[in-house]
């Protein structure tokens, strides 16, 4: 089939192929402004307020994208030539695919080119919202010193040139500045990052940022912007290069980056906005007063559940998440630990029925369609794991609890730094600490505690025996005897001590 360029222009030739905006875009204002235009928002917020404006009609709500980092050219680049437009493609359950073109990214700015024009539009009357997917290590979190990280260059850089801002905190800060001396409203700064408790996080961090950049701002700051926080949720794996060809081929879309997700999404948001906000909840978004046991329980169950799969499998020599999730003797393993491990830690979940939660969760990782890449799984790991499993490995040492699946996973990831899989083959580590974790899991061969010694990432862990115990001794386990092996001894002895 002879393909179309997605653009504006060419809109209306795809109507009789896939769901297309029949909004008149050229109409609708960025209320939101978005930092960080990756495929996550585009599978979500982006959708969810596409949906909105389909449904409502209310051209308020728009987003306006703003790539933050030099590495986002492509991205804004894309968007640029397309007009905003872009395809989304689930796959869904049984293999089939629901295309829709999206349309609510109706502005985009590319930060390092203008970084005038992004605090302008963060400080612009129209905009009421400023939302985040800057991933978790973009918070500037030190798990070490539980502080804001000022010894982070670029926030120097911040500090030194504050109108030519690196950081999404420098940005803020200038934005926020405007809108004070021009007497306007305030702003709802919205994380939708996966880490616990994202818009307290986003706060502590600005406001310790902004008690040195800018003081005299503090106390706006706390009357006139609120930090909901929010748990988002949407397996939305990298697009690969046959996604693009096979949307050529069965559309006609000519979609430089189209996103690829799967069927199910989720949003919970508490309803603190400081300047109005869009009535998502029409859409499927749920609103609530306190989400943070509902984050604690995506994080510690679904994210971690990713990166057991991802450690665990990118050592057998897997490259997708369904390979690994159909590993029974992973699975088990997975199972095993979410009811161990991390249950004990969740308390109460008014409403939630968390065997089934648990459960989907299996079967959304076994999606065969999906081809979560393990990579980008493993990607990051180092500002993973403080959220994802820590959080879980601290609440049951305290509690006298088991961890040792857990500490398997650490030892894995030690083993893992090595950068080689079991086969021999050499892993690709993307990670911003990718050579301290090098020099450290190397350091490890001879004393595997070495590898806890990284501070920013485990913090004190190194200190409690017991955790350092079950670690060593998987350490060791894993080196001689393999994964399967192993996973399968630990799952056989928890099991018959039941
Ligand atoms: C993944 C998440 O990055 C990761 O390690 O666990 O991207 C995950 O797919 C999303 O949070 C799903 O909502």
């Amino acid at each position: 089939m002879e393909s179309i360029k997605l653009n504006a222009q060419n809109l209306s030739k795809f109507e009789a192929k896939v769901a297309i905006p029949t909004y008149d875009r050229s109409l609708v204002k960025a209320g939101i402004v978005h930092v960080g235009i990756g495929g996550f928002h585009r599978a979500h917020e982006a959708l969810y307020t596409d949906q909105l404006l389909h449904k409502s009609g209310n051209e308020n709500w728009g987003i306006c994208g703003v790539a933050l980092l030099e590495f986002d050219q492509k991205i804004y680049n894309t968007l640029k030539d397309q007009d905003g437009l872009y395809t989304l493609i689930v796959k869904e359950l049984d293999g089939s695919l629901t295309k829709r073109v999206i349309g609510s990214i109706v502005e985009y700015l590319f930060a390092p080119e203008n970084p005038s024009a992004v605090i302008e539009k963060m400080a612009s009357l129209n905009t009421k919202i400023i939302t985040l997917t800057i991933t978790e290590g973009g918070y500037n979190y030190n798990e070490a010193t539980k502080q804001f990280d000022f010894s982070n260059p670029l926030v120097q850089q911040d500090l030194e040139h504050p109108t030519k801002p690196k950081t999404i905190f420098g940005y803020l800060t200038q934005a926020l500045k405007l809108r004070k001396e021009r007497g306007q409203k305030g702003v709802a700064l919205q994380s939708c990052d996966n880490v616990q408790g994202n818009g307290h996080m986003l706060q502590n961090m600005l406001l310790s940022f902004v008690k040195k950049a800018e003081p005299s701002l503090l106390e706006w700051i706390q009357k006139e912007v609120s930090f909901p926080n929010s748990m988002v949720d949407r397996i939305t794996p990298a697009t690969s290069p046959a996604d693009i060809l096979n949307l050529k081929k069965e559309s006609g879309i000519d979609d430089a980056w189209p996103v690829v997700c799967e069927p199910f999404k989720q949003w919970v948001i508490e309803d603190h906005f400081a300047n109005g906000r869009p009535a998502w909840e029409e859409v499927g978004a749920q609103f609530t007063e306190d989400v943070v046991p509902y984050e604690k329980m995506k994080l510690s169950l679904l994210n971690a559940g990713h990166s057991v799969l991802g450690i665990l499998g990118a050592l057998r020599g897997y490259a997708t998440i369904d390979e690994a999730a159909s590993d029974s003797n992973i699975a088990d393993f997975l199972k095993l630990y979410m009811d161990k491990e991390v249950t004990p830690t969740l308390g109460d979940l008014e409403g939630v029925d968390l065997e089934s939660y648990k459960k989907s969760l299996l079967e959304r990782f076994g999606n065969v369609y999906i081809k979560d890449q393990i990579d980008r799984i493993c990607s990051e790991t180092s500002a993973k794991l403080p959220i994802f499993i820590l959080p879980t490995i601290n609440a049951q040492l305290k509690g006298n609890g088991k961890i040792k699946f857990a500490a398997f996973v650490i030892a894995a990831w030690a083993i893992y730094s090595l950068g080689l899989d079991e086969n021999g083959n050499p892993l690709v580590i993307k990670d911003a600490l990718a050579d301290v974790l090098h020099q450290k899991a190397i350091a490890a061969k001879k004393e595997p505690k070495e590898f806890l010694s990284i501070e920013s990432v485990f913090g004190d862990l190194k200190k409690s025996e017991v955790f350092v115990d079950a670690y060593r001794k998987s350490y060791h386990d894993i080196l001689k005897n393999g994964v399967e092996r192993c996973v399968l001894d630990l799952n056989n002895e928890i099991l018959n001590k039941i």
